[in-house]
């Protein structure tokens, strides 16, 4: 059955726009998946960071798939590679990053395994989550947490800001003519 997934796209190296759009189109690839939603892309402050670093490119994408949650970890993993994202044992963490997938929700479900934490244990501590993610399912609540907007005051004082520039104006991929339904995710 299918189920609605958010995935959060975040990048602060090698061309981060074009980074989130190549990552979308090959989202757009991916088995038994289609992209329903699309935020802008926002222009953040690096958050929970060691030493300078430059601002990400964050955005987030809501998808209907019939992936098992591993299987669509392993999906974005594999994307991550693709675009050249070196997980360096030695480097410090939240080292800078020229592509993060994280799946964010997986329709309501829970998820704790060893390589999966589902929601995402740090969403609602970040406006580069929380505010692309409000932009395409405002009344989205997080299993166990609520309604997602009510976190938003949190978050306000991180530094983010709307881009003019859209990923899908750089992906090749058609607009998302169908509009997101009211809670798809239920
Ligand atoms: N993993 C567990 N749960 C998940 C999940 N829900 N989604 C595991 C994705 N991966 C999940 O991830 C480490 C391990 O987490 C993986 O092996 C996976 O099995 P990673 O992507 O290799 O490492 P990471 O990205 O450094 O860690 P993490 O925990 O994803 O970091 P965060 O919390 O996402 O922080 N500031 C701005 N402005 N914008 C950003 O995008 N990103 C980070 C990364 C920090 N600061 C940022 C941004
Ligand atoms: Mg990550």
């Amino acid at each position: 059955m299918a189920t609605v997934a958010f995935v959060g796209l975040g990048s602060n190296l090698a061309h981060p726009r074009r980074q989130i759009a190549q990552a979308l189109a090959a989202i757009a690839r991916m088995p038994q998946t289609r992209i329903v939603a699309l935020s802008p892309n926002y222009a953040t402050a690096p958050i929970a960071c060691e030493g300078d670093q430059p601002d990400y490119v964050n955005a987030v994408v809501a998808l209907r798939t019939s992936l098992a949650p591993r299987s669509l970890l392993r999906h974005l993993q594999s994307i991550e590679r693709a675009q050249g994202r070196d997980r360096d044992a030695a480097a410090p963490r939240n080292a800078p990053r020229t592509l993060d997938l994280d799946l964010l929700l997986y329709g309501r479900r829970r998820i704790r395994l060893p390589q999966l934490t589902v929601p995402h244990p740090r969403m609602l501590e970040r406006a580069f989550v929380l505010t692309p993610l409000l932009d395409i399912a405002p009344a989205i609540t997080i299993p166990s947490r609520g309604l997602a907007r009510r976190g938003w005051s949190a978050v306000r004082d991180q530094r983010i800001a709307r881009t003019r520039s859209h990923a899908l104006h750089r992906s090749g991929l058609p607009a998302l003519t169908q509009p997101l339904r009211a809670r798809p995710w239920i």
